[in-house]
């Protein structure tokens, strides 16, 4: 019956494929750059943190995403939008950043510890909030 065969594969298959991935998440996890550093993942580079910032649509990625940064440390925005616009930064005193469409890096640092959210007020969207400390 192909239903009687279909439940004796299963305990088997299980086994299997845990086999089969378990050596792809041991060697990611020795490397840089693993499944982990999508395109729209927070990375450090050097002593900044890269943020990949995607306006597509009217509608940004990452989407409220925290990001921790220390005091002092650059934080750098590569924006890439198919609309130029403009970031808030409301750090005391606010920043702004005005970006292009197209790609485009903007560095920006936070001087006092606290959470320091970056938006966007046309369209309305939370970008990042930065954890300061
Ligand atoms: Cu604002």
């Amino acid at each position: 019956m192909p239903g009687r065969g279909r439940t004796r594969l299963a305990p088997l298959a299980l086994p299997l494929l845990l086999a089969l991935t378990a050596p792809g998440l041991a060697a990611c996890g020795g490397s840089d750059d693993g499944p982990s550093g999508s395109a729209s993942s927070p990375r450090t580079e050097g002593d900044s943190v890269v943020v990949p910032v995607t306006r597509e649509d009217g509608t940004f990625t990452p989407n409220g995403e925290r990001v921790a940064l220390e005091v002092g440390q650059t934080l750098v925005l590569e924006v890439t939008a198919d609309e130029a616009g403009e970031l808030h930064v409301h750090s005391t005193p606010e920043q702004e950043i005005a970006y292009e469409s197209g790609s485009s890096e903007h560095e920006i640092t936070v001087d006092r510890p606290g959470v320091v959210e970056v938006e966007s007020h046309d369209p309305d969207s939370i970008v990042l909030q930065l954890e300061v400390r």
